[in-house]
This record gives structure tokens, C-alpha cells and sequence, in this order.
């Protein structure tokens, strides 16, 4: 008899079709012989992956990809619920048969003359009740080494998967890179994702955005807990204590340099458990305790600098673990290693560019692609949190969630209790950047809790399960919410942002301590003061970035009704009441 995990490969060479199947087992010699194949496979002349200057970032390698292939397509991303209501007007949404058939008419047979990689994996620690079995088949030799780097391949996964039938199924395929033939289709009830047409991280590497956030939400819903884009950090003070943080950001909106942190008070440290998303349960003693089921970090190169994310740039240096990946970054061709805005002050004088190109200044465009991108594991970090790996995860004293916006929302604030944090969270409005394609860069859109393209069903059930949780746990965490990127009347950012970010978590801790007071504003509380020594701020920036302006907030409230009306009667009553008092504070 075979195994449910053979009954399923097998199945999956029937349907694609492959040439040669390959199963991964995580050894690092299968990691060195997968980069060999992947520098001589070319995609239209150029080798999938090229080997850069080790001296500069060790083991590190190059992957150009196509031009029409950089980010997400939320556009082209379905949830395939049995109806429409449960995907939700958050979610595209097709049947499950007709996006079945529309799949198996595209992939069937489509690995014929390719190898398929079978990649076993765990999303978590195998030790933990929390971690998840999981396997992708995929045609990119890119997708396999990127998903050894990102979650825990191999061995531990097919001893953990054993005779059991309980695994995340994920079938992918680069197929000839056409957005007119590219779908990411989700299979809730069936565990399952159907992805073809495209490399790109989030649409290819299926158990991060697909499984660990729309197929995970969909099943802590009926199961009781919760899966977040958000970051874990614990901040150490100079006694010692650590105070662990959840964060969510939208994409390309500071999660992965928050997680980094490297604070500016002598004394304090941030540790490391998780950049992108978290996997959150209530506790046997009622404490919220979350864990990161990913094993790398897939981060915005851009903007990725000494100065501004130092641990950053010590990760990427670091071979503990290799190896390191980055995507369309450009060349510097005097040293052969990859170059971002951001990096340098200096701008190399020859390099080559994202699209293949010889860069030329003059033009005034960037040389590597807004969202560029490296890969690299978690345990190359040097500010990696012990705690990473508890199987029970970590107790979470603070939620912090923000958005990316040049106007109306304060630096920060603090929600009263669980449910108006709840409802902070809800009217998130961020200005979409790079990290997706299809939709105009910087149009304010609402991303209720930086999950907008990612909860696997209806949002308004959402809510509801996030309240729900809330009664659950005994102490519950704070919530914040803060915003790094306001800027003035000439488009430059009020708030230095990143480094001096932990100026704003030094006031959040000292929240949680009971050690520092707040005012009463219409959204909640606000800092008395923040500890500003060293920084040249003028007070009058202070002032506006710790305020409310009732107009904008006006503003903000009609947006947050639009939104809210596309829910109908889902939307809880609880937000309907928050809703309904902050517009009478705002004098609506
Ligand atoms: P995803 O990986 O897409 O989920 O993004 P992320 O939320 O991890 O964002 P990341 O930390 O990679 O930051 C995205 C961009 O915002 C980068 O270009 C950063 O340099 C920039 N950024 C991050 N934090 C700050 C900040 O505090 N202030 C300013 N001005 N920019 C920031
Ligand atoms: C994001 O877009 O939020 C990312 C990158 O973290 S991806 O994995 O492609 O979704
Ligand atoms: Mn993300």
C-alpha cells in the first residue's frame, strides 16, 4: 500500500506530466546541486540564478525574472469557497469547478520536459501542535531553493506527513509566464492551491501568502485561532525583561525592518522571531502566544541600508545558512554584487540593471526594481530571538498595527481595550505600494489589519472571529496603532522612522508597565511626551504628528463607511457602535 503522500505525487505525474520527478530530502548537498542546475537552466538566455561576489554577500546568487513577473496579482488571485458570501467582497471568487476545470485545462501536462520538485515541508517547528505539514510540486528549480530557504524542507517533513492524509497540497507551475494565463487558485475546503504562470514569490512559493495566510485564516477560523501578516518581536530592556510585540503592516510598509529593529536607547535589543506572518493562539493559561511558521525572510531590498536597517545588511552577510537569493536587484558591475536604491549613498558608475539593461543615471529611474527582493533564512540573523523555535511560541504583551499614510493618522495611539483595537484595526488605510501588480502605486485602499489581500474569507466573519477571540483571552494585549510615513507639505517624511521607531515601542512598553501616561484624544491615547533626546525634531513637526485633525478624520470616516457597506449586515455590531461613537467624537 502506498502512502497518502506517494498516492499524491504520483497523481501529480500523471496529471503534469513531468520528464523527471525529483523528491527533496533539505541536505545541504541537495542545496548545492539544486544551484548548479539552476545556473545552467536558462529562461531566454539568462541562467536562472548567476553566483555573485561572495565577498561581499557570501553564497549569495542572482534570479532575474521576467519584466511581467515582479509582484503579487491580487487581480488574478481567487479564493474558491462553495459560494461567493464566504470568500467575501475582499476575495475574487470562482466555484470550485469552474476554477478546477480552467486549472487542470492549463496545467495538465504542462511539466513535460521539465523536472517536477517535490517539496515536502513544515510551516513551524515539528515538535509544535501548532506546525502544519505541508507539500508543494513545482516545475522552478528558483521555487525549490526558495522555499528550502523560507520553511523547514525535507526529512522532518516526510517523517512528520508519515501515513497521514492531513497535508496542504500545493500544485505549481511557471508555465510560460503570461499574465493572460496566470491564476492563483485557493481551495479552502480542500486544503489546497492551484497556481500557475508565474515564479514571483508570493504567487510561486505556496506556503507563504497562500497557505500560512488565506488557506490558514480560513482554517483558524474554525478552529479557533488566528494566522496574521504580522511580525513577532521581543524588545529587552536594560534589566533584562522582554516584552514580545505582534506587528502588522501591509506590504512594503516597514514589517521586516521593524523586526530588525535595532533600537536607538543604549540598553535595549530587539530579537528576532518573525517578519511576515504569525500564527496566533490562545494559550492553556489564556495568554495569546504566537509563532512564526516560516524559516526565512523574503524582504524589500530597496531602502535596505546600513543606516537604516544595519541587522539587515549583518543578515545578508552572514553564511551561517546559505543559500541567500536576490531578485531583480541590480548589478554593480565592478564587483559583481547586487545594488539597490538605498544601499549606498553612491550610486556605481557601471552597472547593469533589474531588466537586464546597461543602467543609465541620466533617465532618473531606479536601477533595481521597487520590489526587489533577497531571500534569506531567519537563522542568519544575528538578532534571532532564542524563544524563535518554542514549540508553544511566545506570550504577547502588545499588538501594533499601522499603515502607510502622508496624512490623518497620528505617529501613534493606543486603543482603550480589545474591541475598539479591534475596530483600530479595522479601518486600516494604507497607500498600496510595488509589492502588487495591477493597481496604481500610492492610492489609499483600506487593509483592515494589513489583511485585505489575504483572508481567505469573508472579512465581516473576520472581525466577528476576531472579537470572538477576545472574550478568550484573560490578559489581552494592548493595541496601538501607528504611522512612520507622514509627510509635510514638500513630500518629505515628518518622522525619521526606523531606527527612531523604538522611540515609539519604548512609550508602548512603558504602556504595558503601567509607567507611562496618556491623553485622551477622539481615536484613543496619545502620548503625554516621547523620549526625544538626540533627535532634531522641532516641536511643531511633534505636535502635528501627535494630533488629530477632525477634518481629515471626516474624510477618513466616509472611506471606512464605503468599506464597511460592502460587508452589508456582516460587519459586527460591536464595530457598527465603535463606528457610530467615533463619529460623534469627530462631531459628525
Ligand atoms: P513585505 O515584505 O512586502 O510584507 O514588506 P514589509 O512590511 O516587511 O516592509 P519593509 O520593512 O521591507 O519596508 C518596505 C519599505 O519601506 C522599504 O523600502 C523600507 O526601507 C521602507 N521603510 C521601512 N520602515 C520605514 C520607516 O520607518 N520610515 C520610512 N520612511 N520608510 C520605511
Ligand atoms: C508581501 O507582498 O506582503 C510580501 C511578499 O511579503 S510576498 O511573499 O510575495 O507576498
Ligand atoms: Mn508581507
Amino acid at each position: 500500500m502506498s502512502t497518502p503522500m506517494e498516492q499524491f505525487i504520483k497523481e501529480m505525474q500523471d496529471f503534469l506530466q513531468p520528464d523527471k520527478v525529483y523528491i527533496m530530502d533539505g541536505s545541504e548537498e541537495e542545496a548545492k546541486a539544486l544551484i548548479k542546475i539552476a545556473q545552467e537552466e536558462k529562461i531566454n538566455d539568462t541562467p536562472i540564478l548567476s553566483e555573485l561576489n561572495g565577498d561581499i554577500f557570501p553564497n549569495s546568487y542572482y534570479h532575474r525574472s521576467n519584466s511581467n513577473d515582479v509582484a503579487r496579482t491580487e487581480h488574478l488571485t481567487f479564493v474558491c469557497t462553495p459560494t461567493k458570501e464566504e470568500a467575501g467582497p475582499n476575495n475574487n471568487w470562482m466555484s470550485p469547478n469552474e476554477a478546477k476545470d480552467k486549472m487542470n485545462g492549463l496545467m495538465k501536462g504542462c511539466m513535460k520536459g521539465r523536472t517536477m520538485y517535490v517539496i515536502p515541508f513544515l510551516m513551524g517547528n515539528p515538535e509544535s501542535k501548532y506546525a502544519k505539514n505541508c507539500i508543494e510540486v513545482s516545475d522552478s528549480v528558483y521555487v525549490a531553493l526558495s522555499m528550502r530557504i523560507m520553511t523547514k524542507v525535507g526529512k522532518a517533513a516526510t517523517e512528520r506527513i508519515g501515513n497521514s492524509s492531513d497535508f496542504f497540497k500545493g500544485i505549481h507551475s511557471v508555465g510560460d509566464i503570461n499574465p493572460d494565463r496566470r491564476f492563483i487558485m485557493h481551495f479552502p475546503q480542500e486544503n489546497c492551491v492551484m497556481s500557475y504562470g508565474s515564479g514571483y514569490g508570493g504567487n510561486a512559493l505556496l506556503g507563504k501568502k497562500c497557505y500560512a495566510l488565506r488557506i490558514a485564516s480560513y482554517l483558524g477560523q474554525k478552529e479557533g485561532w488566528l494566522a496574521e501578516h504580522m511580525i513577532i518581536i521581543g524588545v529587552e530592556a536594560p534589566d533584562g525583561k522582554i516584552t514580545y510585540f505582534l506587528g502588522a503592516f501591509p506590504s512594503a510598509c516597514g514589517k521586516t525592518n521593524l523586526a530588525l529593529l535595532q533600537p536607538v536607547f543604549p540598553g535595549y535589543k530587539v530579537w528576532t522571531l518573525g517578519d511576515d506572518i504569525a500564527w496566533i493562539n490562545v494559550g492553556e493559561d489564556g495568554q495569546l502566544y504566537a509563532i512564526n511558521p516560516e524559516a526565512g525572510m523574503f524582504g524589500v531590498a530597496p531602502g535596505t541600508g546600513e543606516n537604516t536597517n544595519p541587522m539587515m545588511i549583518a543578515t545578508l552577510k552572514n553564511d551561517k545558512f546559505f543559500p541567500t537569493l536576490f531578485t531583480n536587484t541590480s548589478i554593480d558591475n565592478s564587483n559583481n554584487s547586487p545594488w539597490w536604491e538605498g544601499l549606498s549613498k553612491e550610486i556605481p558608475s557601471d552597472m547593469t540593471d533589474w531588466q537586464g539593461n546597461k543602467y543609465d543615471a541620466s533617465l532618473g529611474k531606479p536601477a533595481a526594481h521597487a520590489n526587489s527582493r533577497f531571500t534569506v533564512s531567519i537563522h542568519n540573523s544575528p538578532t534571532l530571538s532564542k524563544e524563535y523555535d518554542n514549540p508553544k511560541g511566545v506570550p504577547i504583551s502588545g499588538i501594533i498595527f499601522g499603515g502607510r499614510r502622508e496624512t490623518t493618522i497620528p505617529l501613534v495611539y493606543e486603543s482603550k481595550d480589545w474591541n475598539s483595537g479591534v475596530f483600530t484595526a479595522s479601518i486600516i488605510g494604507s497607500e498600496t505600494t510595488a509589492a502588487m501588480i495591477g493597481g496604481s502605486v500610492g492610492t489609499v485602499r483600506r487593509d483592515p489589519m494589513a489583511m485585505l489581500p489575504f483572508c481567505g474569507y469573508n472579512m465581516g466573519d473576520y472581525f466577528k472571529h476576531w472579537l470572538e477571540i477576545g472574550k478568550k483571552v484573560k490578559n489581552p494585549p494592548k493595541i496601538f496603532m501607528v504611522n512612520w510615513f507622514r509627510k509635510d507639505e514638500n513630500g518629505k517624511f515628518m518622522w525619521p522612522g526606523f531606527r527612531d521607531n523604538s522611540r515609539v515601542i519604548k512609550w508602548m512598553i512603558d504602556r504595558i508597565e503601567g509607567k507611562a501616561g496618556a491623553k485622551e484624544t477622539e481615536i484613543g491615547l496619545m502620548p503625554e511626551s516621547l523620549e526625544l533626546d538626540g533627535l532634531n525634531i522641532s516641536k511643531e513637526t511633534m505636535d502635528i504628528l501627535l494630533s488629530v485633525n477632525k477634518d481629515d478624520w471626516k474624510k477618513e470616516v466616509g472611506m471606512i463607511e464605503e468599506f464597511y457597506a460592502k460587508f452589508g449586515d456582516k460587519i459586527p455590531a460591536e464595530l457598527t457602535a465603535q463606528l457610530n461613537d467615533l463619529k460623534k467624537k469627530i462631531g459628525i
